[in-house]
């Protein structure tokens, strides 16, 4: 293809990921984020991956998408939407009830996002002039940096709070990737709008970030109650509130989320039951009960032990002593994670 017509697939590209449902859609090289590697390794020796050995086993393809897929010669960047209807953060006073973040109140993104992208992708395949270009697309599973990636095609910036924003759509979206062989025009990186702000960072409840634009996970709530095995460290339970899976207040502080697009997906709308739903009836869950009521839900992937746990932390936080009698009755779970924070929930109610 020549220029011009390299320009035209690129322009009916975008609208067409538009008319899919993304909220934005541009172009970046594999080789245009030259500062990952460094920083992803000042990050891993920090040990802030804490038990996420998978960032540090595939770190060399991580910190370079070109690596990845060396015949690769564009990035494909886009966003979808999950812009709450609520405030997430009214949630936290109803000590008996569980927050859920709003990323996981409804449908798994990876699933939803991965069949958008797919047929995005499908799509290119099919209007392109070239012999046979080949796409692989990515959605959070796979070792590519899409945070860096999202800001070197002009998605967004990397906020203090390290998720990708934009003066267009706040910071409730998601990130997927097309990667192709073809050589498509990319698109100017985006600059950091954050300035002198540090809204997100004041809100953080277990201080998780030691300097702006650096997590440590395993101080961050989304960390503890999704990816965290075995027992919580207490003085972080007893920050932990009543999340008992993810946490949104670091996004939800941003100030750039008043020019937030509301989702385009109904199936991100939270259902009804995972809004508020009660702490005592969620500690009373088992294995069937768990999958039943999270099918279809990223929930699913933590299983019944983890969510427990989880619910069990915010029974001891609730101050609410009509929960004790719950926790009580999990203080022998065969689950030795369960079993403790039971133990515990019910020393802070007693206490
Ligand atoms: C591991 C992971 C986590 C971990 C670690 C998070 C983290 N910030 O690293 C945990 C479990 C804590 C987590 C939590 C969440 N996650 Co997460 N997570 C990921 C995952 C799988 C990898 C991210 C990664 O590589 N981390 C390692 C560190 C080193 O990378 P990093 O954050 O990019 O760190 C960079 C900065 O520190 C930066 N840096 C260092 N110094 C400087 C200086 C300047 C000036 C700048 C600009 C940058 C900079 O360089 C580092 C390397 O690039 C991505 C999917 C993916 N494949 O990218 C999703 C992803 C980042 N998560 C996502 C979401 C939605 C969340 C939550 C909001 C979910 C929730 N509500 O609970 C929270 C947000 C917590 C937070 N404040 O970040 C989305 C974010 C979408 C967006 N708009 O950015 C992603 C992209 C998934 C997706 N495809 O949509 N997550
Ligand atoms: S998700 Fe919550 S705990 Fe994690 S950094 Fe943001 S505010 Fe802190
Ligand atoms: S809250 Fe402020 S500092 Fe944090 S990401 Fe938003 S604009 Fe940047």
């Amino acid at each position: 293809m020549n220029q011009k017509e390299d320009m035209a697939l690129k322009q009916r590209l975008v609208q067409q990921a538009l008319a899919e449902g993304f909220v934005s859609c541009r172009i970046c090289r594999p080789w245009d984020v030259p500062e990952v590697p460094a920083r992803l390794e000042a990050f891993l020796e920090a040990g802030y991956h804490g038990q996420m050995g998978w960032l540090q086993e595939r770190s060399h393809w991580r910190g370079d998408p070109h690596a990845l897929w060396p015949e690769a010669r564009s990035v494909i960047m886009l966003a979808e939407s999950y812009a709450p209807e609520h405030d997430p953060r009214a949630i936290l006073r109803r000590r008996d009830r569980g927050a859920i973040s709003v990323y996981a109140q409804n449908r798994d993104y990876h699933d939803l996002v991965k069949k958008r992208l797919k047929r995005l992708a499908r799509w290119l395949i099919a209007e392109s002039a070239d012999e046979g270009p080949q796409v692989k697309v990515f959605v959070d599973t796979a070792p590519v940096p899409e945070k860096p990636l999202g800001q070197a095609a002009g998605l967004g910036w990397q906020g203090k709070h390290t998720n990708l924003l934009s003066r267009d759509w706040g910071n409730w979206a998601f990130i997927g990737s097309i990667f192709t062989t073809l050589d498509l025009p990319a698109d100017a990186p985006e600059m950091d709008h954050c300035g002198s702000c540090r809204a997100c960072l004041d809100a953080c409840p277990t201080d998780a970030f030691p300097a702006p634009w650096k997590l440590d996970a395993t101080r961050c709530i989304s960390y503890l109650t999704i990816e965290h095995k075995g027992p919580v460290d207490e003085e972080l339970r007893a920050r932990m509130g009543n999340r008992i899976y993810g946490c949104d207040d670091c996004l939800a502080a941003c100030p750039w989320n008043k020019f937030a697009v509301a989702a385009s997906d109904m199936r991100y709308a939270a259902r009804e039951d995972l809004l508020a739903p009660k702490l005592a009836e969620l500690a009373m869950l088992d294995d069937a009960a768990f999958r039943a009521l999270f099918s279809g839900s990223p929930i699913k992937r933590i299983g019944r032990d983890r969510l427990v746990r989880n619910v069990l932390y915010a029974i001891g936080n609730s101050g609410d002593a009509t929960l004790t009698a719950v926790a009580q009755r999990l203080t022998g779970d065969p689950d030795a994670a369960v079993a403790d924070a039971a133990r515990w929930a019910v020393a802070r109610l007693r206490g």
